[in-house]
């Protein structure tokens, strides 16, 4: 029988781009998201009066997130993900003084969660910025970005010490490698150099926050958020495992550099071997020293490294340019399912850093198909969830140490990689299609009840 902590935090996690809509209400900036409506991997846009997005509306959490909370605490939500909408606070990125509309949104939003008993998780920065600061500054380019971001999170950690006490920095800080605008707000034909420059200030923006949160709410808990983005070597040839290795550094460095309070010595190298050269400062590296409380992380599928070069190539297509596992299947999106994999990277984090840890993103993006009475049996998704929340229990049974796991997408919602909605994660649906039509009206699919009762069992009804 599989049982859970008491205190475990079951929940699920949104973002404020991909829900909230309202894109231009209360004063809100516009952001990067809303420049991109085809999705992160899709083309910057200039948004011309009379064009439409998904995301403008996406599925009016703005209005709508007190039916939307009812129905979380239904299934027995401890805490919810959420995200502030940077530009809700500072439309522009650069000014004086926050938005109060925007402020008072958030407020009503936790006042909400608060009456059902539901503890909110709020990542401060989850893939948008003010594009403000990307158009008059450059992005994360500019060190100037540190300081506008640190009045943003002194600015909430202020407004909302009493009712959030747990924080993250940056939604899947390591993302900038491969999607450099969502991440960092530079082009996406940007040099390596740019890049890890504009990564390096969002390393120590990230680090003041932290230290900001440990000033303002002691009784606070902050982390930092990864993309647990865990490879395999294809074959067990040296060159194939020491590659991967390698793969895997080039995200945990990320993690290295918030859990260990520097730079590690392999990162180094590599940037002396490009011909790159960071600017760090002193003060920079005094700022890198405060690390975070925990580490969250988001896990999907993991993905097999080569050395050989003809497979390689055959792979280029993948956003992580990660070659198939023979060993596993894959969703409708081509993510590959290895439930086993979350053991391993949960193992493998525990061991590296000794800190505790949340799996704040997890779960299957599919197509629904509503029968003509209006239900869904999404048993796909319900065994996705189960299998990988067995190896989650397999875990804590390894001592490893696990603070909660928040489903991604609980509610339908319009995708990060393509902004589409027909990707579905969640266990309530959502009547919109790609095209924007539908009555946004919310219903239980089957996962939802399945769920109320892993929550209520404490896990002692899962299977396997
Ligand atoms: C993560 C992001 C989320 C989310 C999820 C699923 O990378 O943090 O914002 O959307 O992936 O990805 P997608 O929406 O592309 O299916």
């Amino acid at each position: 029988m599989k049982r859970f902590p008491d205190n475990f935090l079951w929940g699920g996690a949104i973002a404020a781009n991909q829900v909230e809509g309202a894109w231009q209400q209360d004063g809100k900036g516009l952001s990067t998201s809303d420049v991109q409506p085809q999705g992160i991997f899709g083309p910057v846009v200039e948004r011309k009066s009379g064009d439409r997005s998904l995301k403008d509306i996406a599925i009016d959490f703005y209005h709508r997130y007190p039916q939307d909370i009812a129905l979380f605490a239904e299934m027995g939500f401890r805490c919810l993900r959420i995200s502030i909408a940077w530009t809700r606070i500072f439309p522009q990125g650069d000014e004086t003084q926050p938005n109060e509309a925007g402020l008072a949104y958030y407020d009503r939003l936790f006042d909400e969660l608060a009456q059902h008993g539901i503890q909110p998780m709020v990542t401060l920065s989850h893939y948008e910025m003010p594009l403000g600061l990307v158009q008059n500054y450059g992005g994360w380019g500019n060190r100037q970005l540190i300081e506008f971001f640190q009045r943003y999170a002194r600015t909430v950690f202020q407004r909302y010490q009493h009712k959030v006490k747990l924080w993250l920095t940056f939604n899947e800080i390591n993302m900038s490698l491969h999607a450099p605008f969502t991440g960092v707000g530079l082009p996406a034909d940007s040099s390596k150099g740019a890049i890890y420059q504009a990564i390096h200030h969002q390393l120590v923006a990230s680090a003041l926050a932290v230290k900001a949160c440990h000033d303002i709410i002691p009784d606070a808990q902050i982390g930092n958020m990864l993309l647990g983005g865990l490879m395999y070597p294809l074959t067990c040839k040296p060159e194939d495992v020491f590659e991967t290795l390698q793969q895997n550094r080039s995200w945990q460095f990320f993690g290295d550099v918030q859990c260990r309070g520097a730079w590690p010595g392999y990162m180094l190298r590599y940037l002396r071997e490009q011909g790159i050269e960071l600017n760090i400062t002193e003060d920079d590296r005094i700022a890198l020293r405060e690390t975070v409380d925990f580490i969250s992380f988001s896990y999907y599928m993991t993905g097999c490294v080569t050395t050989d070069e003809a497979l390689n190539q055959q792979a280029r297509g993948n956003i992580l340019s990660m070659v198939p596992n023979p060993h596993l299947p894959s969703s409708e999106w081509g993510w590959q399912i290895d439930p086993i994999g979350l053991r391993t990277l949960l193992n493998m984090l525990w061991d590296r850093y000794q800190k505790p840890l949340f799996i704040v993103e997890n779960g299957l993006g599919a197509k629904d198909r509503p029968q003509p009475d209006g239900t869904i049996e999404d048993d796909y998704r319900i065994s996705y969830l189960n299998d990988h929340l067995v190896q989650v229990a397999e875990a804590l049974q390894d001592g490893v140490e696990v603070m909660g796991y928040t489903s991604w997408g609980p509610i339908d919602l319009i995708s990060a990689s393509k902004a589409e909605i027909s990707k579905r994660y969640g266990f309530i649906y959502v009547d919109r299609d790609d095209n924007g039509e539908g009555s946004l009206t919310r219903s239980r699919k089957k996962s939802f009840y399945w769920y109320q009762q892993v929550i209520a069992t404490q896990g002692a009804s899962l299977k396997g």
